[in-house]
Formats: structure tokens, sequence, C-alpha cells
């Protein structure tokens, strides 16, 4: 049916991390960060114009979502209402999005959520008004940024980039590696409970406070140089030793904020120590990975997955694993795909 279209995108776990704004309004990132495009956990988003509403509205999982969440949609989709030259002449949006994602847990929903509706609405927009200039994926990445900044870097597959740019058009995505050799991830998840310290305050409590954040840019520099070369010559070992390296000093940035935070757990502490027992008497090519939230991202070769995911499940009898390996860009979905799964 003309007016309605679907789209899913993929979540995306930082190998370098995003954390701080030098652009707030803009979602311009502190310092350029990397990560490796999931398989398994994904958002479809399906959005349609309603010519009588005079709102926009967001459903989640078939929920009606409160105001604050609507309001985060209706930017994203004002950007795009003045990007196709329609000003507030166009209609209101209807937004259906169901996540395969636990929800901010850490598990990087919102990169997927703001992925799969900034490709959905470019589909919609572009269909209603056929006339405006076509958006490229690289163009595409910087609306996705403007509702969430990991967003940005689920609009490619694989090992992606979010440049620091030197503004808001430079500031993307771009694509590294599509990770199609011996990578992939385990996922930990010690907690679905939503986090009480969003990113978005976390990072900015960090960038104001910290007696470390001076530091950050610069050596987050160095670790994802580190981690270019790693990827370069498909080395799991040099990618994940810079990867882990780059979570210790960006979780230490929070240690030092006034007053200090951390989103870790003793848990998280119990599964980094079994990675280093793991990769010091199993040998395997074990890594980890925490964002913010206390769940630990497990980076691994595709051809030992299957024995870490045991190892982990034997120690840690009570957690939920995920098992992925590198996903793809976000695509559209069909109206007969969409139907079968939602109804
Ligand atoms: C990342 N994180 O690079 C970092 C590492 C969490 C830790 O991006 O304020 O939800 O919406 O731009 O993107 C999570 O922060 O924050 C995040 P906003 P976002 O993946």
């Amino acid at each position: 049916m003309a007016g309605r279209v679907a789209a899913r995108a993929h979540t995306n776990i930082a190998l370098i991390k995003y954390w701080g704004k030098r652009d707030e309004a803009l979602y311009l990132p502190t310092s350029t960060s990397l990560s490796l495009t999931l398989s398994s956990l994904y958002t479809d988003t399906r959005v349609s114009f309603d010519d009588d509403a005079f709102e926009d509205v967001l459903l989640l999982d078939g929920q009606i979502q409160d105001a604050a969440s609507t309001a985060k949609v209706t930017r994203v989709v004002n950007l795009f209402r003045e990007r196709y030259g329609v000003g507030s002449a166009a209609p209101r949006v209807r937004v259906e999005s169901h996540n395969h994602v636990p929800t901010a847990a850490g598990l990087a929903s919102s990169s997927s959520g703001f992925a799969a509706l900034a490709t959905a609405l470019r589909a919609l927009f572009e269909e209603r008004y056929p006339d405006a200039p076509r958006m490229s994926d690289t163009e595409l990445s910087t609306f996705a940024r403007r509702g969430s900044g990991s967003a940005t870097r689920s609009i490619f597959g694989g090992f992606v980039e979010w440049a620091y740019g030197t503004g808001s058009e430079d500031s993307v995505a771009v694509p590294v590696d599509d990770a199609q050799w011996d990578v992939a991830m385990v996922l930990v998840a010690l907690s679905t409970q939503k986090k009480k310290i969003s990113s978005t305050y976390g990072m900015k409590h960090t960038a104001d406070t910290s007696a470390f954040y001076p530091l950050w840019r610069e050596v987050s520099e160095r670790d994802l140089d580190d981690v270019r070369a790693g990827i370069r010559e498909r080395d799991i070992d040099r990618v994940g030793a810079a990867m882990e390296a780059n979570c210790m000093k960006f979780h230490a940035t929070m240690f030092a904020a006034n007053p200090p935070f951390t989103y870790l757990t003793s848990r998280s502490l119990a599964v980094i120590e079994y990675i280093q027992e793991l990769r010091a008497h199993e040998g395997l090519s074990v890594y980890y990975t925490m964002d913010a939230g206390p769940n630990v991202k497990v980076l691994c070769r595709r051809s030992e997955q299957q024995r870490v995911h045991e190892l982990l499940e034997e120690r840690f009898p009570d957690v939920t694993l995920f098992d992925a390996v590198a996903g793809p860009a976000p695509r559209t979905l069909t109206e007969k795909e969409w139907e079968e799964l939602y109804g």
C-alpha cells in the first residue's frame, strides 16, 4: 500500500567507544568510534503517513509510547520534513517498531531503532516526494545520528566507523570491512533491566566532570589505529586486545567522574575474569567489551564461537547468551514480510 514502508536495521557493538558530544544539538561526537554490526539483534520499524492525525504516534511492540519517547521520533521526522522540502505541511507519521533486542540493557537497541526509523522514513518520503534529491546511505547516516549517536554506525554492515568529521555533513558512517572472516560475538546478558543512568546523561556527566576525560580523545585514537590495523590484517587477537584496552579506558573515565559512577557490576567482573582465564588456559581468542550497562560482549573467532558459548553457559548457567556474527546494512521489508511477522 502506498504511504507505508517498513525497514529492518541491526544493532552494533562499539569496539572503539563513542562517549561524548562536542555539539549536543547536532550529535557530533568528541571522537571517532568503530563498531561491528550484529546479525541476530535488530529492530523492525514501519512508518506511514496519517493525513488526519495532529501528532506523530510511536508504538513499541504494540504499546503506545509516552510523550518524551515520541518527541525523539518527531525530532527525526522533522529533519526529514525539512530535507524533503515539505516543512510542517507534511502529514503526521505513525511509527510501529518491534525490537528484537532487549531494550536499554546496554545491548544497543537505540542504534538499531533509529537506523531502522531513518531507513524507513527515507523510503516513505522518497515515495511521497519523488522530486526531491535522492538521499545516499552516507547522508542517511547523518539522520540516524540525530536520533542517537550509535545509530549512525548501524547504516552499514560489518565493521563501521563513525567519523569525527568537521561538521554535520561529514560526521558520517564509513564502512570499513564486511567482517566476513573468522569473527563473531557472544553477548552475555546479565541484566535486561532498563539502565538507571542513560547513556546521554552518563556521557555528558563524564565529559563535564571526569579528571580523565581530557585524555579520552587522544588515547581512543591510538586504540582506533590499532583496531584498524588488526582488521586490515584480519588479526582477531590484535583487534580484541585494542578493543579491551579501549573499553577499560572508557570505563575509567566514569570512575574518575565527580561524583563517580560505573555501569559495571560484580557479575561483569566475574565474566571478565573468566574470559581472561579462557584466553590464558584454553588458548581461545576471546576478548571482552562492556557498554553503558553491565552486560559483557565477547569477541571471538567464528570457528570457536560454539565452544565459547558452551563454556560460558557452563560457568554462568543463569545468564542469557546471544550469538551473533557480522550483520548486514538495513533493508526495507515487504508488506508480506511485515504481515507474516506482526499480522
Ligand atoms: C557506543 N554507547 O559507542 C557507546 C559506548 C554506549 C557506550 O553509543 O546520546 O544511545 O543517544 O547519542 O548512542 C550509547 O549512547 O547515546 C552509546 P545518544 P547512545 O556504542
